[in-house]
């Protein structure tokens, strides 16, 4: 063996994966807008409540599934299943819980506050009057002010952030900027990861720049495996959160086992594992300690004791971390 040859080195490759990843997928539009964005937000909420273990906790909620585009002037793209119901509904639960939230969403998915709304709120809910002024429909008033005032309260009072992608491109770089810019709040922050992220794409140099045309036969095409950036956000982007991640399956004979080799391959703090057909009614949450299932009670969503869990058990993750800083 040469004196400058190498052994394959795993970590390494993957680390290039990584770098690679972010160096060629196509930079954030409005990324100066969104940095500008998450530093306020973030000054802010870093400045309002408390000191040391009490001050405001905040958490990204990331929700809805990310694209792949096929063509780089995109006509088609391959998608990830996710109504946004999940992110939307823990988000309104952070906020109760005194929370500040960044909602990380997919686009045209599911937001807080609007769940009890028709799915088309600006044509089921209102109505116009024979003097030709708009009204909201009376069956829906309750709905609509409920909607409107705690959304507005949220925003009033600076602790919620919305933040929209499209594209797993858009997504990783916004979860990248957004981890790196908490690294400052150690454990006070949280990453609750429900988005349904794509596991394959397209390399943005290697996709057609065109429309793919159909005269030329059936399409063959091989897909890149995404790089895994939930073991880069616990060692690089913010080591000290409380970070959690989704596994959802559509087999629940593999669900428990894959959601636990998450938690160890990736070093989460949790995993909470959903099925496709059940994740309303029942989920198992899983950590170092064990494992818990949550069902929904009656006149209630899932995420409320979803939330009240995972909010407990990043307090003892606060307090363990500071106790430790503080022995060091
Ligand atoms: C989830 O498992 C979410 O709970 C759902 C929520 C997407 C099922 P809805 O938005 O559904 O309320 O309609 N999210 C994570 C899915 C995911 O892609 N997880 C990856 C995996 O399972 C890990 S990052 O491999």
């Amino acid at each position: 063996m040469s004196s400058n040859s190498r052994s394959y080195d795993p970590e390494e490759s993957f680390m290039t994966d990584v770098a690679n990843f972010f160096d060629t997928a196509p930079p954030l539009k409005d990324r100066s807008v969104i940095s500008k964005k998450l530093k306020e937000f973030i000054n802010h909420n870093s400045h309002t409540a408390g000191n040391g273990a009490s001050m405001r906790k905040i958490v990204c909620v990331t929700s809805g599934g990310t694209t792949v585009p096929l063509e780089q002037r995109c006509v088609r793209y391959i998608d990830n299943f996710s109504s946004g119901h999940r992110g939307a509904a823990s988000t309104e639960y952070f906020l109760k819980a005194g929370y500040a939230v960044i909602f990380l969403r997919r686009r045209g998915t599911c937001q807080p506050y609007c769940r009890s709304l028709p799915d088309d709120p600006l044509l089921e809910c209102f109505e116009s009057t024979n003097d030709s002024n708009i009204r909201v429909q009376q069956s829906q008033a309750e709905a609509v002010k409920k909607a409107i005032s705690s959304h507005h309260a949220a925003l009033e009072a600076g602790v919620l952030l919305k933040l929209e992608f499209t594209t797993i491109f858009e997504y990783l770089q916004m979860l990248q900027m957004t981890a790196v810019a908490l690294r400052d709040l150690g454990p006070r922050a949280m990453f609750y990861l429900a988005a349904a992220v794509s596991d394959f794409y397209v390399p943005w140099e290697t996709m057609a720049e065109h429309k793919i045309q159909s005269a030329a036969g059936p399409l063959d095409m091989t897909l890149a495996q995404v790089p895994k950036m939930l073991s880069v956000l616990r060692k690089d982007w913010a080591p000290l959160a409380f970070s959690i991640s989704f596994k959802l399956e559509t087999d629940s004979q593999i669900l428990l086992d894959k959601a636990s080799s998450a938690l160890s391959k990736y070093n989460m703090h949790a995993v909470v594992a959903n099925e496709l057909a059940t994740r309303k009614e029942e989920v198992t949450v899983v950590t170092l300690h064990g494992k818990t299932c949550i069902r929904r009670e009656p006149g209630t969503d899932i995420e409320n004791a979803i939330i009240q869990l995972l909010a407990e058990r990043h307090a003892a993750h606060i307090q363990d971390t500071l106790q430790n800083q503080a022995v060091s």
